[in-house]
This record gives structure tokens, C-alpha cells and sequence, in this order.
């Protein structure tokens, strides 16, 4: 099966409410900046960027215990949501560029209204899976899984904000990829809902291939279906993507990310993808900044299509002297 549309939409989100760090609502142009247009076109589909979203922060809006901004956060989410619906339902496939991970939830959301049936690849260092009652930090980018799946239902207060979604993931839809900082409550979540993850030290030890081997077949093998990828730029190595707000030592390299995209790709099934986490105000310097931006664009096109192995795009057969 080859390319399921034949259009690429790009969404941006500058937005940065879903944690406390400043700076990843520039995301967008940041990745816009390093070239993202001009790297799609030359791939053989046309590319529509939609711009950015205008996300409004309300001043009324007290934390629900100790997780900030939910209003804020959620009626993001929900303009979110209608936007890569929309995306979807003509026919694109879509591009999210973050903005913090919190944004997976409306994107997710959005996705599934059109395509019910869809799986998700959870692309991080973080589970993102913590409840309001398991957080640490409070932090809604790292609960953005736990809004999305149908079996933590009963385990989720009521989040205001939020009431303009019901969760409708199954754990058995969601394979994470990249692992390395799991929190105490996540953990059980994880092995409670018995969820399909590596972690960097399974990376180690099957190598990148036979994960994703291993990850597609848990996926698509009982039936094809839509991809949602979520790559949160934290699951590099530090050494690679270092302007992100959540870094954490031993990362994917760049081969085993690619590797990762060129896999999705592969199967004709990407649908939607975020990416997220990049913050173009944390490098220590602009060359820092500037490769966790190249990165973000790398993945891009190699999720798109970009091979390796060169193309046959523009040389359909070996020019000859007239
Ligand atoms: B990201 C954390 F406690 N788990 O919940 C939390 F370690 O989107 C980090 O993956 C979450 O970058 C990181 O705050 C969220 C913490
Ligand atoms: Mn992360
Ligand atoms: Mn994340
Ligand atoms: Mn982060």
C-alpha cells in the first residue's frame, strides 16, 4: 500500500501552557525557519501550510489541584482538534508542529473524528501518561496519554476544561518508542493496562529494527489502519536535541530516529504526525538550537518519504548527451 493521500497539510500550534517553561510556543517558526517548505517540496506531493493557530490565554483560570492553566490548556486542545479534523477530513495528511506535547490530546482527538479506527506511536523519552492524581510536576504535557485512553477512564478526575472530549484510545492501540525517564505512577499505569512500550534499554538489546518490526505488527497485523505518530523531539539523545524543555541522557541517535520514520512511512499508513517539545530559547547556543531544528525537519521528511537511499523524482531515467 503506498501513500494514503496525496497532500500535505502543515498545522502549526505555538503554544506552551501544558508545562512551565517558555519558549516552545516558538516552535513553529523555528521549524518553519529551518526549512521544512523547501525540504517537503521536494518530495512529489503538494505541501498546504495552514499557518499557525491563534490560541487565546484566559485570565481566569486557577489550577485544578496542582495542574496548571487546564482551561487554557484544554480549549487549546479543542481548537486544536477541530483544525487537524478538518485537515484530515480533506483528504491531507498532517503535519502538527508544537508547541508542548499537551497538544497531543487535541490532535489525537481530531484525528480519531475522522478516522475512529486509528493507532498511535508514542515517539519520547516520557510516558506521558501520568494522571492529576500520579503527576509529579503537575504538568499536563506529561499527561496527555492519560486523557486519550478509555481505560484510564475511571481513574481520571473531571479536569475542567476538558469536558468537550471523552477518552477513545485502547491501550492495545498505543506502542511507545524511546522510554528512559518513567515515573513511579506511570509505570503501573503501564503495566496495569499491560501497554506495548521500549524503552531505550529494549532499543538496546533488540535493536531499533526488530522494535519496529515488532511494533507495526502489533499494530496493523489483525488490520490496516491509520497512523498517528506523536515525536516528542526529547526522545533524541541530548547531543542531538538539546533545545527541549524535558531532556534526558540517553536518547535515540539520529540513525535509530530516522529509522523510526522511514519504517511509519513505509507502511502507507501515516495519517497524522506531531512534532513537539522543540524550544528555540533553551539551546545553550544558536548552533545548539539550530540542529534540534534541522533534527525536527529531518524527521519530518523522512516520515514523509525522504529515503536514505536517494529517489528517482527528478531523474525518472539517466539523461543522455542530445
Ligand atoms: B514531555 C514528567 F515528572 N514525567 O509528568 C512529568 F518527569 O511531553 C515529565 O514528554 C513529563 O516532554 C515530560 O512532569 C513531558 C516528570
Ligand atoms: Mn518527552
Ligand atoms: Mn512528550
Ligand atoms: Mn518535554
Amino acid at each position: 500500500q503506498q501513500n494514503r493521500s496525496h497532500s500535505v497539510a502543515i498545522l502549526g500550534a505555538p503554544f506552551s501552557k501544558g508545562q512551565k517553561r517558555r519558549g516552545v510556543e516558538h516552535g513553529p517558526k523555528a521549524i518553519r525557519d529551518a526549512g521544512l517548505v523547501e525540504r517537503l517540496s521536494n518530495l512529489d506531493y503538494p505541501v498546504h501550510d495552514f499557518g499557525d493557530l491563534t490560541f487565546k490565554h484566559l485570565e481566569k483560570d486557577e489550577h485544578f489541584m496542582h495542574v496548571p492553566f487546564p482551561r487554557t490548556v484544554g480549549r487549546a486542545n479543542k481548537l486544536l482538534s477541530g483544525a487537524v479534523s478538518g485537515a484530515v477530513g480533506a483528504g491531507h495528511t498532517c503535519i502538527m508542529l508544537g508547541g508542548d506535547h499537551s497538544l497531543a490530546i487535541g490532535s489525537v482527538e481530531g484525528h480519531a473524528q475522522q478516522c475512529p479506527d486509528l493507532c498511535l506511536i508514542w515517539v519520547d523519552a516520557h510516558a506521558d501518561i501520568n494522571t492529576p492524581l500520579t503527576s509529579p510536576s503537575g504538568n499536563l504535557h506529561g499527561q496527555s496519554v492519560a486523557f486519550l485512553l478509555k481505560d484510564l477512564q475511571n481513574k481520571m478526575p473531571e479536569v475542567p476544561g476538558f469536558s468537550w472530549m471523552k477518552p477513545f484510545l485502547s491501550a492495545r492501540d498505543l506502542v511507545y518508542i524511546g522510554l528512559r525517564d518513567v515515573d513511579p505512577g506511570e509505570h503501573i499505569i503501564l503495566k496495569t493496562l499491560g501497554i506495548q512500550y521500549f524503552s531505550m534499554r529494549d532499543i538496546d538489546r533488540m535493536g531499533i529494527q526488530r522494535v519496529m518490526e515488532v511494533t507495526l505488527d502489533h499494530l496493523l497485523a489483525r488490520k490496516q489502519r491509520p497512523i498517528h505518530l506523536s515525536f516528542d523531539i526529547d526522545a533524541f539523545d541530548p547531543s542531538l536535541a538539546p533545545a527541549t524543555g524535558t531532556p534526558v541522557n540517553g536518547g535515540l541517535t539520529y540513525r535509530e530516529g530516522i529509522y523510526v520514520t522511514e519504517e511509519i512511512h513505509n507502511t502507507g499508513l501515516l495519517s497524522v504526525m506531531d512534532v513537539v517539545e522543540v524550544n528555540p530559547t533553551l539551546g545553550a547556543t544558536p548552533e545548539a538550537v539550530e540542529a534540534t531544528t534541522s533534527l525536527a525537519v529531518d524527521v519530518i521528511a523522512s516520515a514523509l518519504g525522504q529515503t536514505r537511499e536517494g529517489a528517482h523524482v527528478a531523474f525518472p531515467k539517466i539523461p543522455e548527451p542530445k
